[in-house]
């Protein structure tokens, strides 16, 4: 399991999952920004980058990270509400290979 921000520091995983037929089930939950990094950053009063910028926190335009599984040959599935989270996620371990569940989160 890991953040969507997170996600993006190591997509090769997905390759080398599939690569090495590793029956890895990858639930990224997506909630549209750096949220821990974001949360450090309010409470240190670091609301400003350098020269008045605003720190990119926000993943924002989203990242597709079905295209992004797609494009390395793991199988999707995108899930919205967490009711159905744990049925996605037991269906994608019995299949048995390597595939990505997009989590979108409120
Ligand atoms: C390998 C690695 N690189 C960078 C970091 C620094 N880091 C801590 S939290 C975070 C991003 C958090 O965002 P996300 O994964 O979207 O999780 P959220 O807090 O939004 O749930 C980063 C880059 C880290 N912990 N490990
Ligand atoms: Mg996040």
């Amino acid at each position: 399991m890991v953040g969507d921000g997170g996600a993006t520091y190591a997509p090769q995983a997905l390759w080398s999952a599939r690569r090495e037929s590793v029956p890895v089930v990858f639930v990224v939950l997506d909630n549209r920004e750096y949220g821990l990094l974001k949360e450090q950053a309010r409470v240190q009063g670091l609301t400003k980058a350098a020269a008045g910028r605003s720190l990119p926190m926000d993943l924002d335009p989203p990242l597709d990270f079905g295209a992004l599984a797609a494009s390395t040959g793991v199988s999707s599935t995108k899930v919205t509400m967490s009711a159905t989270l744990g049925a996605t996620i037991r269906a994608a371990l019995q299949r048995g290979e390597a595939s990505l569940i997009h989590a979108g989160l409120d």
